[in-house]
């Protein structure tokens, strides 16, 4: 019998849409797992709503009356008798509330518990667990910063420049820099105004400000009854407004030692933690120490990086722990094997990043060994304008960095998508460039890149 006749669920409504949908409908239906798509209107001939064995239209194209639309997510749950939901990333999937609706409707939901999503979607909040857990962390306020005679004092103790974060931010939103104390108190106030307006919640904390780090991140499972292995970590440096563009695993950055170490502080943290599903602890990383800014509690776009490295099926393991199995190995079965890039393919201009939607009239994806394209699209199909601009994934797998990038640019030059702009062209340049290929570059280097005419044609 499938998963070996420990608890598996029978059905399973995938609430999300493109590449993500497809991904967790490929987990589902190799686990021998029935599977729903739900779709709003402007998704109805999309790949994820073919392939599954059925479908519930769940409302208008706008996401806030579909994808983010929690009565109707549970109204399909009801229509189809899906026994659980998985999320995806990005809409509900770190929203705890809909997780405990879900339970409510004794529906299960494919990912943490949701005291440990409400606990990190808290950046105060998660520090603070972080800290007590004894990841390192950035040096900062012990928590919330309520006036600014405690933020000049914080400051003063960790030194200019330092960082104004929103409690409620993360992922770049609601951040300020201060490099003095004149700047301080406008930074202050700037940072309150954009968090009430963004999430409606003013608190904000004070980090030390790095200049160059590298953004490094650690992927975690978790049995949610003690057991927590890590499976390695991925480099997502390159980013562009805070938009990740280029990831990769093993950081050209990071020896072994240092893999282990950290690696083996995370595991121990999300094991006192209890921690249950699929996670990212993301570090910025500046000469040799790590340092804790976030945790993302969501299967993440980059998680492939780490399949291809490890291989071992994330969102397979996603599905068995939310149903009560245990992890199907320990960390002794983690070994990490040579290396993988991932490049974020968008219906964008390479150069401005205007968003091109529109129909794709040719589409040829690369093939191979070592070449994976994770992707929706398909020729004919038009691309909405109303959701992230996504056109797929190319994760690329060799058994060094120096054969991953060569198959990198073949697999590149071998791409077709015509009818839309997209950002290959951009993938092209940089697996070129040789500070990319000597794996020197930090979070800073990609706009840097683009703002002294990288792309420029
Ligand atoms: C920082 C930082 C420097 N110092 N925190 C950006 C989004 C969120 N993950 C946290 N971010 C940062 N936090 C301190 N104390 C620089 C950034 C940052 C960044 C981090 C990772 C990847 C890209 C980035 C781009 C700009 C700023």
């Amino acid at each position: 019998m499938i998963g070996g006749g420990k608890p598996m669920f029978d059905k399973v409504l995938i609430a999300n849409r493109g590449e993500i949908a497809l991904r967790v409908l490929r987990a589902c239906k190799e686990l021998g797992i029935a599977t729903v798509a739900v779709h709003s209107t402007a998704d109805a001939n999309a790949m994820h709503v073919r392939l599954a064995d059925e479908s519930v239209c769940i409302g208008p194209p706008a996401a806030r009356d579909s994808y983010l639309n929690i009565p109707s997510l549970i109204a399909a749950c009801e229509i189809t008798g899906a026994d659980a939901v998985h999320p995806g990333y990005g809409f509900l999937s770190e929203n705890a509330r809909f997780a405990e609706i879900l339970a409510g409707h004794k529906i299960g939901f494919i990912g943490p518990k949701a005291e440990h999503i409400r606990t990190m979607g808290d950046k105060i909040e998660a520090k603070r667990t972080a800290r007590r857990l004894g990841i390192p962390c950035v040096p900062g306020s012990e928590g919330g910063i309520t006036d600014d005679v405690e933020a000049k004092r914080v400051a003063a103790d960790i030194g200019y420049p330092v960082l104004v974060k929103a409690a409620a931010g993360g992922g770049g939103r609601g951040m300020k820099v201060a490099r003095s104390e004149a700047d301080l108190e406008s930074a202050l106030q700037s940072a309150r105004l954009e968090a009430k307006a963004a999430f409606g919640d003013d608190a904000v904390y004070l980090e030390k400000y790095l200049e160059k780090p590298r953004h490094i991140e650690i992927q975690v499972l978790g049995d949610g009854q003690g057991h927590a292995i890590h499976l390695g970590e991925r480099d997502c440096s390159l980013q562009r407004r805070h938009q990740k563009v280029w990831e990769e695993g093993p950081s050209p950055a990071l020896n072994a030692a240092e893999r282990e170490k950290i690696g083996g502080i995370v595991a121990k943290a999300m094991q006192e933690l209890q921690y249950l599903g699929a996670g990212t602890i993301e570090f910025l990383y500046e000469n040799g120490e790590f340092y804790f800014i976030e945790m993302n509690t969501r299967i993440q776009v980059e998680h492939p990086v780490t399949e291809m490295i490890t291989g071992i099926d994330l969102v397979n393991e996603q599905i068995r722990v939310a149903a009560g199995s245990p992890l199907s190995f320990t960390q002794k079965d983690v070994v990490i094997e040579g290396h993988a890039i991932e490049c974020r393919i968008n219906a964008e201009n390479p150069a401005t990043f205007r968003p091109s939607p529109g129909t794709i009239t040719y589409y040829h994806p690369p093939g191979g060994l070592g070449v994976r394209v994770d992707s929706a699209v398909y020729q004919g199909y038009t691309i909405p304008p109303h959701y992230d601009s996504l056109v797929g994934k190319l994760i690329v797998h060799g058994r060094t960095r120096n054969e991953c990038l060569m198959r990198l640019r073949r697999a590149l030059d071998e791409f077709v998508v015509d009818g839309i702009e997209t950002t290959l062209p951009l993938f092209r340049t940089l697996v070129r460039n040789p500070d990319i290929q000597n794996g020197d570059y930090d979070i800073h280097w990609l706009e840097k890149f683009l703002a002294a005419g990288g792309m420029d044609a």
